[in-house]
């Protein structure tokens, strides 16, 4: 069993700070579970390109509002807790949080992130080639 504490692990380098984001991987690829779990926090007034080509994310809002962009179909859904969205077609998205409080979002990715990712000028992560390769 793995049992992992965010008041700990925020302290460690599983917690990543980026422009407009910080995010604590308490799972990654090498806990062997399949997937990777996040607590991200989108940064008050933040909006975010992001493009996942090699990764399925889900990401449920636990705090703040914001709202979340489908280029593909220009469709924007408010984001609030409760809410969750799912990439099921590595859907290329603007998600913003409101001016004045930050989201806090925990989110799965599968196949899991080792950690060691950054994102690209495309807002993707790059596919896990060791990964792909013992497939
Ligand atoms: C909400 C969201 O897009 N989370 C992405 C996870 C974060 N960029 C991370 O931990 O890499």
């Amino acid at each position: 069993m793995i049992v992992r504490d965010l008041a700990k692990e925020i302290l460690t380098e599983r917690r990543v700070d980026s422009d407009g984001w910080s995010s604590v991987r308490l799972l990654l690829k090498d806990d062997r579970m399949g997937f990777s779990f996040h607590i991200t926090t989108i940064h008050a007034g933040a909006e975010l390109h992001m493009h996942y080509k090699n990764h399925l994310e889900s990401v449920f809002c636990m705090e703040g509002t914001g709202s979340i962009t489908d280029i593909a179909t220009g469709e924007t859904h408010t984001i609030r807790p409760g809410v969750m969205y799912a990439l099921n077609k590595n859907d290329k998205h603007i998600l913003r949080a409101d001016a004045g409080a930050p989201m806090m979002m925990a989110c799965v990715f599968n196949p899991p992130v080792t950690g060691k990712e950054v994102h690209g000028a495309d807002g993707a992560y790059p596919a896990d080639a060791a990964l792909e390769n013992s497939a």
